[in-house]
């Protein structure tokens, strides 16, 4: 899908001074303002299916193992003077709640997304351990996964109709007492839930954390991987489960890297191929800027190699999933992460993924000690009498991915090429050949605004027009809207109302699109007047 920028305003300036000059001006040329942005859409050729579970989430294995307390009791807080705040400070809680309290509500803005896959996963799975005592390092152990635990994940799957993948501790590096932990796991997670456990979070990191030597490959890393796999064959109920991997984040996610792992595995060891990206970084003190976060390169390059990523495990017949992404690595950026721009750059990082092949995307949600500014929904925590409550809270990029489910996820992706001097970014989508279309138009760009043309050949009944937007790009949750209606913190949304847009003398669906906002345009189908 083919995104051009022509710079029609130039053009136009351009004309208008020459006719000035030529003395010819008519006044009615001025007044001809090209649009914000003219879209085509191809019908004739169906693109890549989007598949229906593609919109995910990443879920730390613990808060813990982030080295965060989930629900520190009152009493256990630090000795000392007492703090002088007026009101408690929100307490950021673990998503799925806690053993016997869990957060039906985070469920249901699972489940509000259509089948998906949670991904347990991220730094904590490696720095959590089954049965610390009992691990080869228990010095590495910042966590502990428990049965309660296991038990938490299940419930998620269960009430959400969502596939898990289970992230196991490979920083360890113990077959036999990984096992241990799959017998446990196996106890209070029926297999159907499962869709594979995933050894090892982000290994390339391994040496840099000082849990490997310097010298670790990516065939080391196959070394130890099917250690693992060879270990879990023999046991009657670890074989039972699939294996996930590498996800790898940096240095080995590329072609070669890939491919080494794959091979050095052998054939059917992993059923899907993970990789993590997080496009910029907030670590070392990086800061991150929207126009950083929107800009047309940050997608366009990722793509590029993100393609070569796919390829390498295509060859193998093996998907490739995008299972741990945000906008910025280290927990996001304050006032960025958490703002409307995320919506815009959570959509095209979404179908752009599904353009390059990926399987599935799973949006991380983070803990550490201050929060995460990149979780599409943020839990709390107040304590009350008969035990605490949970409040969730739709963040920015939640929208986008609540839009994207219920605009795009299942359909086959439509060629559609943007002429536009302004950073507008847009797809289409349709179920079937002859059935009506989907079009996303995202306005990532930082002031701009106007009308909107599109162009679907041969479609000519009345489309209906929802907006997700906000009053500008930096806006945060509570000023988001979708067809005017927001989430409420029950993850409810009321229908919302579209607007009918019918096309012009020239067949062209005509609308204005505000800046920070995202339209979503159902074409009906040729054939239906
Ligand atoms: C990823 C880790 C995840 C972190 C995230 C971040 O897998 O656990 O929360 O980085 O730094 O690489 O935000």
């Amino acid at each position: 899908m083919k995104n051009l920028c022509v710079c029609l305003f130039a053009v136009s300036l351009a004309v208008s001074a020459a006719l000035a000059a030529s003395g010819t001006f008519a006044p009615s040329a001025w007044a001809q303002k090209p649009p914000l942005a003219s879209i085509s859409v191809e019908t004739g050729k169906l693109g890549v299916q989007i598949p229906e579970d593609f919109v995910g989430i990443s879920l730390e294995v613990s808060a813990a193992g982030q080295g965060v307390a989930p629900f520190a009791k009152p009493g256990a807080a630090k000795q000392g003077p007492a703090p002088q705040l007026a009101a408690p400070a929100r307490v950021p809680q673990y998503a799925l709640g806690r053993g016997g309290e869990p957060n039906e509500i985070f469920f249901q803005f699972l489940r509000n997304l259509g089948p998906g896959v949670l991904r347990l996963g991220g730094n904590s799975q490696d720095n959590t351990c089954w049965k610390p005592a009992s691990a080869p390092h228990p010095d590495w152990c910042k966590g502990e996964i428990t049965t309660e635990d296991f038990r938490l994940y299940s419930q998620a799957a269960k009430s959400s109709g969502w596939r898990l993948i289970v992230g196991m501790n490979l920083k360890q590096n113990s077959a036999s007492w990984a096992v241990d932990e799959v017998k446990a796991m196996a106890k209070e997670i029926a297999p159907e839930e499962i869709l594979g456990l995933e050894i090892g979070n982000e290994p390339d990191h391994f040496a840099r954390a000082g849990r490997r030597p310097e010298s670790y490959s990516p065939a080391d890393l196959a070394k130890d991987f099917r250690a693992y796999a060879e270990s879990f064959q023999k046991d009657p109920v670890a074989r039972k489960y699939a294996l996930v991997g590498p996800a790898v984040c940096s240095a080995w996610r590329n072609a070669n890297d890939l491919a080494a792992f794959l091979d050095g595995v052998g054939p059917s060891t992993v059923k899907l191929v993970t990789v993590h990206a997080y496009p910029r970084t907030t670590c070392r003190g990086n800061t991150v800027t929207t126009g950083e976060l929107l800009a047309p390169e940050l997608v366009s390059h990722f793509n590029e190699a993100a393609k070569t990523w796919v390829a390498a495990g295509r060859q193998r017949n093996l998907p490739v999933a995008l299972a741990e992404t945000n906008s910025a690595a280290c927990g996001g950026m304050p006032g960025v992460s958490n703002s409307f721009a995320s919506a815009p750059w959570g959509l095209d990082w979404l179908f752009s993924a599904a353009e390059d092949g990926f399987s599935g995307l799973n949006f991380h949600i983070g803990y550490r000690p201050g929060g995460a500014w990149y979780n599409p929904v943020d839990t709390y925590k107040t304590e009350e009498a008969g035990g605490p409550r949970y409040e969730n809270i739709a963040e920015p990029l939640y929208y986008a991915m609540y839009a994207f489910a219920k605009n795009a996820s299942g359909e086959f992706l439509l060629p559609a090429t943007v002429e536009s001097a302004s950073n507008i970014r847009a797809y289409a989508t349709t179920a079937c050949a002859d059935c009506a279309i989907h079009v996303a138009v995202l306005n990532k760009d930082l002031a701009a605004s106007g009308p909107v043309l599109v162009r679907v050949p041969g479609h000519a009944g009345a489309a209906r027009l929802l907006l997700l937007r906000a009053p500008k790009l930096e806006s945060l949750a509570s000023e988001v809207t979708y067809g005017g209606e927001q989430f409420d913190r029950q993850a409810r949304i009321a229908p919302r109302p579209s607007e009918e847009i019918r096309p012009n003398s020239k067949g062209e669906y005509e609308f204005h699109l505000p800046n920070a906002a995202i339209a979503f345009l159902a074409i009906p189908a040729a054939n239906a007047h």
